[in-house]
């Protein structure tokens, strides 16, 4: 190996992160999709990639760099990226766990409250002067005392149960396998569903949860029920949201992820019970930095040791 391994840096610029990996590393940036195929098709030894965004790596970019020994990805979530194949190809995959889970339990609650509090719409009657000429904003639901359906618990949809447990809530969720917690597991996410005030979605993405929010669990939410989508766009059926808003099947939204980042369905930006955000459950400053220092930190260590130090669950056996 090169006295300085060769990263990859994919991804829009963050100019803190280039910098801290220029500091060991002989670094390409390939900020778009564009650059990225231009260095592919005559690649140097490239040993490693850094993801500053999610970006899709596969069999098919594995094959064009046979020197490729480890990839730190920016974020907990890892969908993008096919980790069995590059465990089966010797390539270690590593990600951000843990450090942005109290911001992405803020934003969750953020997005809850904001649609439970109509904070949107009342902010605009503020805003328009309708107070001056209709009166008083209707009163809002409270999220205090409510039923709280969370899909998904691991290190964030614990955070949010802690966090909604201030608040009076009841806490049910959904995973595969039950978790040692005083919450109750609820083996049918459709049951779940039509028990909860609010659901709250926090699973990966990827294809075991694809579309896992369907018509059925949309509709058990029902009228007065809240969806709120942290996870991924994929986790819900966008199509299925769209029309138990649009009928009145379900009550409200709140989404910081869709299908097809960066677009957003038209009539979802027409409804006033709907809060979007543009993924931004990590994006304060300081987690984000936070982010960017551990994914220089996994390269480091492995640059000095050949390990990572948070390898995503498929790779925990190649990283010894
Ligand atoms: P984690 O600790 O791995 O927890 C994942 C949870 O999902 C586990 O409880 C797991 O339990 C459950 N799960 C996995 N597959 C499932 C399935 N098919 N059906 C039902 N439950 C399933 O992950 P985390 O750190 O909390 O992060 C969760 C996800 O949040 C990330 O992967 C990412 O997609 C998303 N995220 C979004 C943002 C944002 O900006 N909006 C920021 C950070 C993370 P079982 O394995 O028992 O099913
Ligand atoms: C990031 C996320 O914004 O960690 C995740 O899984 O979705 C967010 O924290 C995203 O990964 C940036 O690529």
């Amino acid at each position: 190996m090169a006295e300085r391994p060769v990263v990859l840096a994919v991804g829009p610029g963050d100019d803190r992160i280039l910098g801290k990996l220029a500091e060991g590393f002989e670094v390409l940036h390939a900020p778009d999709r564009g650059s990225m195929e231009a260095i592919l098709a005559d690649p140097p030894d490239i040993q490693a990639i850094a993801t500053l965004w999610q970006w899709r790596l596969d069999g098919a970019v594995f094959d064009k760099l046979p020197g490729l020994k480890v990839i730190s990805n920016f974020g907990v979530g890892y969908d993008a990226i096919d980790a069995v194949e590059a465990a089966k190809r010797g390539i270690l995959v590593a990600h951000t766990p843990d450090v942005l889970n109290d911001e992405v339990v803020d934003t969750t609650l953020m997005l809850w409250m904001a649609v439970s509090r109509e904070l949107i719409p009342s902010e605009r009657w503020a805003r328009s002067g309708t107070w001056e000429t209709k009166g008083a904003y209707p009163l809002t639901r409270s999220i205090r005392n409510r039923t709280v359906g969370i899909v998904g618990l691991g290190r964030i949809g614990l955070g949010i149960a802690e966090m909604a447990m201030r608040y009076g809530s009841t806490i049910l969720y959904h995973t595969r396998t039950p978790k040692d917690v005083e919450y109750t597991h609820c083996p049918d996410l459709v049951e779940m569903a039509a028990s909860s005030d609010v659901l709250i979605v926090i699973t990966p993405g990827g294809a075991s949860t694809r579309h896992l929010i369907n018509a059925p669990v949309l509709n058990a939410l029902g009228p007065d029920g809240i969806l709120i989508n942290v996870a991924r766009g994929t986790v819900v059926d966008e199509a299925a949201l769209v029309a138990a808003l649009e009928t009145g099947r379900l009550g409200a939204a709140g989404l910081d992820v869709f299908e097809d980042e960066p677009k957003i369905p038209d009539a979802l930006k027409t409804m006033d019970n709907v809060v979007l955000l543009p993924h931004v459950g990590s994006a304060s400053v300081e987690t984000r930095q936070a982010m960017g220092d551990l994914v220089c930190e996994n390269l480091t260590h492995w640059a000095e040791q050949g390990r990572v130090l948070t390898p995503v669950p498929e790779c925990k056996e190649l990283n010894g």
